[in-house]
């Protein structure tokens, strides 16, 4: 159910302050010292390419579907570093459960769970493994990911 508030509606041309403001984007952020990730050089690199289309709906990562038994091994303890680079023509918002990743693209950069991947960008996210089991990484566009753009890390104590 929806309520709304009385008074008359504003007009189709109603602009509120607030989008007149600057466009603030996650790359212009910077992780509060009690919270960034430490600098440290990746143990490990994976390199994901987000694939797929409209016409074929055939969304995924690398070409290949969603698969449980398609893992990415991890060790306990390591840095690691994923790049993200889309080669589709619509956004992406790629999502990690079990843990925080800080964007790479500078020191202190943001912690986040969930990125946009915008159409020919590539991005670059650290996280610790720090929270063994297996953990899905997958678009937050969900019928995307039931699509086949979901796939698997995972790592033991
Ligand atoms: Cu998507």
């Amino acid at each position: 159910m929806l309520r709304t508030g009385g008074g008359a509606a504003p007009s189709a041309s109603a602009r509120p302050k607030e989008l007149r403001g600057r466009l603030l984007t996650a790359d212009k952020l910077r992780a509060a010292e009690s919270v960034a990730l430490p600098p440290r050089k990746p143990d490990r690199t994976i390199r994901l390419r987000l694939t797929g289309g409209m016409a074929k709906y055939d969304w995924a990562f690398d070409k290949k579907p969603y698969s449980p038994d398609r893992r990415h091994p991890l060790r306990a303890g390591e840095r690691v570093r994923l790049v993200f680079t889309n080669s589709t023509s619509m956004w992406h918002p790629v999502h990690l459960h079990g843990h925080t990743f800080a964007l790479a693209n500078a020191a202190h950069g943001p912690r986040k769970d969930t990125a946009i991947i915008v159409p020919n960008g590539t991005l670059a996210v650290d996280f610790d493994a720090d929270n063994p089991g297996l953990w899905m990484i997958h678009c937050h566009n969900v019928y995307h990911a039931e699509a086949g753009m979901m796939t698997v890390l995972g790592y033991r104590p």
